[in-house]
């Protein structure tokens, strides 16, 4: 039989999870998403980095499903052979009524089965299984609406694929299938009416009334009792795709979403209470080097400085040793994200730090993709003016040097008066006069098709953040993803994340959040609210979040003006910090990854799965349902050593920030600090009652 192998180090002093008796030898383990190996949103991630830890718990017995698109499996797709004979005749029947399903290994970690319907491929059936839809649960789809339309035909494929494979397994190995979201719903709809005997799992990882209704400005925490949800969603003409979604949820075996908070709102949203609460992980790589993450926090910044440089040419009167990065990253949703506070308090930090004098200056990038007409000439200007300028230093300094050198070839000290001439001087003079400029350094870096009503754009105009010379705090919005093929700023999003010194991630509407868990794994502090799954999450686990830089901005309580506040002494705050404080609060900050990993997070898939086929076949799965796994009562403490707060810190004083270029200003072990902070983490723990 298959084993896990999910024991976490003892020394993180996370609960361990023993081995349940799921006989995973005797089940095909089906996982569902609009997303695999197809990137559109947060649901990507969620599979593509849980696909290592359930390979490793199902081997052969587990496979991904989800749309095919030719671009998709040509770059991220080995193509092979089944070796299931079942998979392979329910494929065949598929293919041989002209609607083509692909299988292969998905290139990612893991390297998990995949089975990818071609639905462009079966779009002439699309009318048969609308009736079809209609006749069985009275759903209708208007024409109009493409992603409804894909949604049912990608449903439609993969329930004939389940009744042609049950019809072939009869009831051993018996099929568990677990669909994400309700663009991948409609197959657990079906599989359910036509009474196909699959075990099933539905998650939600965002109402669709939840997102809607958020971003149109309502108190929608305080009235989630109060929505005429029907009413709701046909007014905004979402009431098929909200259909679609709550038969899904009511059909379904195990009915699962991402954190506490989404599981109220679907709740009210959905009308049925999540069964198990599924908080999302991550693939967590361990350095061998324990410092290896501050060393590529130093080496990516270089690279950030780099493009500053260029960006700003002419107006570099701040002092980049003194330059802190912060971004804003995501689907662009300008107040679900928060990036509406984010501006306000930005305008207020940078009167906070005028008014102190503050030689602090903060640089903040929005990476958000809006709809563009390339690069704008003024930025790629500065990065030509960058690398002209380098390139003259370069020139001169081949010059100076061979001097120098021949100047000692003859015993001789050079003249330092003449050993640059005329023309040396000329074209330094030239590459000076270059990085005159007549504008202030640009907001964006694209030409925006909708420059006059873009969110970001008229909030930036309206505080007035135009990158001024006096301003400390400077906007960079980006309304484009990051690549490494980029002519401006080449860089990966890891990449880019590791240089920065915090994310801010002040959300709204944010079911889970992952821009924050990236940070963590990477040791790079951010702020995140109490409206995000992962702020809850962290809230609920880390007993001084702030320390361990995770700043959890109170969105609930509190009126957006006092969010801004917070916020905004939150972002203050952290510019006090000496660079030493920095590098420890990346030090704490980088210890919280084990409670993100999947390692540690995967189980309470596993329990949804065990859950899931006590239900679907009580007769055959009579073990008892473990208790969900539990880590109430299991916090991170409180740091004990070196505290991160400035007010609490010597270091603090001009003297101090004098010397901000020094990394050790006093001694600091860093090894006793660690060692110190595992001897508080060893908390008591639960497991699941089978194994008290
Ligand atoms: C890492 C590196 C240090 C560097 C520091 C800069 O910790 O290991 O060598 O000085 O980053 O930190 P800062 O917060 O100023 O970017
Ligand atoms: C959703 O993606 P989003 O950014 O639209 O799913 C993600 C994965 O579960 C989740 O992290 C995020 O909060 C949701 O909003």
């Amino acid at each position: 039989p298959l084993t896990r192998s999910l024991s976490m180090s003892s020394l993180s002093g996370l609960p361990l999870w023993e081995e349940e008796d799921l006989p995973v030898d005797n089940l095909l383990l089906f996982e569902v998403a609009w997303e695999v190996t197809n990137k559109v949103g947060g649901i990507y991630t969620v599979i593509q980095t849980k696909a290592k830890i359930t390979v490793d718990e199902w081997g052969e017995n587990f496979f991904m499903m989800g749309p095919y698109y030719e671009h998709n499996v040509r770059t991220q797709v080995e193509k092979c052979e089944p070796s299931n004979p079942a998979i392979k005749k329910a494929i065949s029947a598929l293919n041989d009524n002209g609607c083509p399903v692909y299988f292969g290994r998905w290139l990612i970690e893991g390297s998990p089965y995949v089975v990818l319907f071609d639905t462009v491929a079966a779009a002439y059936k699309l009318d048969q299984w609308k009736g079809d839809l209609w006749d069985t649960c009275g759903i209708g789809l208007p024409n109009h609406d493409r992603e409804s339309n894909d949604s049912l035909i990608l449903g439609s494929m993969i329930a004939w694929f389940f009744k042609e494979l049950t019809d072939q397994l009869g009831d051993s190995p018996n099929v568990l299938a677990h669909f994400h979201e309700w663009q991948a719903g409609v197959g657990l709809i079906l599989c359910r009416s036509r009474k196909i005997p699959i075990a099933t799992i539905f998650t939600t990882h965002a109402t669709l009334l939840g997102r809607y209704l958020c971003a149109g400005n309502v108190d929608f925490y305080n009235n989630l009792d109060k929505f005429n949800i029907d009413q709701e969603a046909g007014e905004r003409q979402i009431y098929h795709r909200y259909c679609l979604e709550r038969a899904a949820v009511h059909c379904a075996h195990v009915f699962t979403t991402v954190s506490q908070i989404t599981a109220v709102e679907a709740n009210h949203m959905l009308h049925r209470k999540p069964d198990v609460v599924t908080p999302n992980g991550l693939n967590v790589k361990k350095f061998s080097a324990m410092h290896e993450f501050q060393n590529l926090h130093s080496t990516n910044k270089v690279r950030l400085q780099e493009f500053v440089r260029g960006h700003f040419y002419g107006h570099l009167d701040f002092n980049l040793q003194k330059t802190l990065f912060f971004f804003i990253a995501g689907r662009y949703e300008f107040s679900n994200k928060g990036a509406d506070i984010f501006l306000e308090s930005l305008s207020r930090l940078n009167y906070l730090l005028r008014v102190h004098r503050s030689d602090v200056t903060v640089v903040v990038f929005f990476i958000m993709p809006a709809k563009t007409n390339n690069y704008n000439v003024e930025t790629l200007k500065g990065q030509a003016v960058r690398k002209q300028l380098w390139d003259t230093a370069h020139t001169v300094k081949e010059k100076f040097g061979t001097r120098l050198y021949e100047a000692l070839l003859k015993g001789e000290l050079p003249d330092m008066n003449t050993i640059l001439d005329r023309d040396d001087f000329t074209i330094m003079k030239r590459a000076i006069y270059a990085t005159q400029r007549h504008s202030l350094p640009p907001v964006t870096t694209h030409n925006m098709l909708d420059d006059t009503s873009d969110p970001i754009l008229a909030n930036v105009r309206r505080t007035g953040l135009f990158n001024a010379r006096t301003d400390r705090v400077k906007i960079v919005f980006h309304p484009e993803f990051l690549s490494s093929a980029s002519p401006l700023l080449p860089m990966e999003y890891e990449e880019f994340v590791r240089g920065c010194h915090l994310g801010v991630f002040p959300s709204y509407y944010e079911p889970w959040g992952y821009t924050p868990g990236e940070c963590t794994v990477m040791g790079i502090p951010s702020v995140t609210t109490n409206l995000s799954g992962f702020g809850c999450f962290m809230e609920e686990h880390v007993s001084d979040p702030t320390a361990y830089g995770i700043y959890i901005i109170d969105r609930r309580f509190r009126s957006a003006d006092e969010s801004c506040n917070q916020l905004t002494q939150f972002m203050f705050g952290f510019c006090q910090q000496s660079r030493r404080q920095r590098i420890i609060q990346r030090n704490r900050t980088e210890r919280l990854s084990d409670l993100l990993d999947w390692r540690y997070l995967g189980r309470f898939y596993m329990h949804a799965r065990s859950l899931a086929l006590s239900r679907a076949f009580p007769d055959k799965f009579t073990m008892e349902p473990l208790a969900p796994p539990q880590t109430e009562g299991f916090r991170y403490p409180r740091p004990g050593s070196v505290p991160p707060s400035p007010s609490a810190s010597v270091h603090s004083t001009p003297h101090h920030s004098d010397e901000e270029d020094s990394d050790e200003e006093e001694p600091y072990d860093e090894d006793e600090e660690l060692e110190k902070d595992r001897q508080n983490i060893k908390a008591p723990f639960t497991l699941g009652s089978k194994h008290e």
